[in-house]
């Protein structure tokens, strides 16, 4: 399932109320998002774990993977398919204690060197970015376009490259143009007017990519 996947879709708990987490989740695979993932910067862990309790089910039912930003913990005691690490966040061995074998393990990396070490340590997939200045993850810069390609043709042969961080709907045909294949968008969809169409309109993009 991750091998085919092309748009990543995260439920950002900065642009999404908690009573609304099912309703966008579902708009989200609804669109065609092939993969989902529960991030909520600032939550506190026991209200994180009952949101992805909320998520497991409706993605489980779906047939769509439902990962876990961050708490590898949550993600092993909900039963979720996956959990997703930034840079700061250890080895994948330690996370792999506390979740097993199985499970997806992604890592977020910005540069060639960080993806290619990701690849070589065992991780599932990766996050390349961000590709853009983001107001998902205020104050970093991007990191632009040019090694698009090169990441996508070298790690990517081995695991998914997700490329993430500013990409939207106007800017996704350059994306692809720059050798993107897959990607996470967060802010673009959570704020459209509809959830569903947005995402529809961004795996038939990608589909002709
Ligand atoms: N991680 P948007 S960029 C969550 O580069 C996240 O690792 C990034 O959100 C990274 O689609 C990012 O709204 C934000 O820009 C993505």
């Amino acid at each position: 399932m991750l091998a085919a996947a092309r748009l990543y879709a995260i439920v950002d708990l900065g642009y999404v109320a908690p009573a609304e987490i099912e309703v966008v989740a579902g708009g989200l695979i609804a669109g065609g998002a092939d993969l989902i993932q529960l991030r909520a910067k600032g939550h506190g862990e026991a209200e994180i774990e009952g949101f992805a309790r909320r998520l497991q089910p409706l993605c489980r039912e779906a047939g769509v993977p439902f990962i876990v930003n961050d708490f590898a913990e949550i993600a092993a005691r909900v039963g979720a398919d996956g959990v997703h690490i930034g840079q700061d966040d250890g080895s994948l061995a330690s996370v792999r204690e506390i979740v097993g074998p199985d499970m997806i393990v992604g890592r977020s990396t910005h540069s060639p060197a960080q993806a290619q070490a990701a690849l070589e340590e065992g991780f599932d997939y990766i996050g390349f970015g961000p590709l853009f200045p983001t107001p998902t993850k205020a104050g970093r810069p991007g990191i632009g376009m040019e090694n698009v390609r090169g990441v996508q043709a070298g790690i990517g042969a081995k695991i998914p490259v997700f490329c993430i961080g500013g990409i939207r709907r106007d800017n996704l045909a350059e994306v692809i143009t720059a050798g993107a294949r897959r990607v996470v968008i967060v802010s673009d969809l959570l704020t459209a007017p509809d959830v569903r169409a947005a995402a529809a309109e961004v795996k038939s993009m990608l589909a002709g990519g």
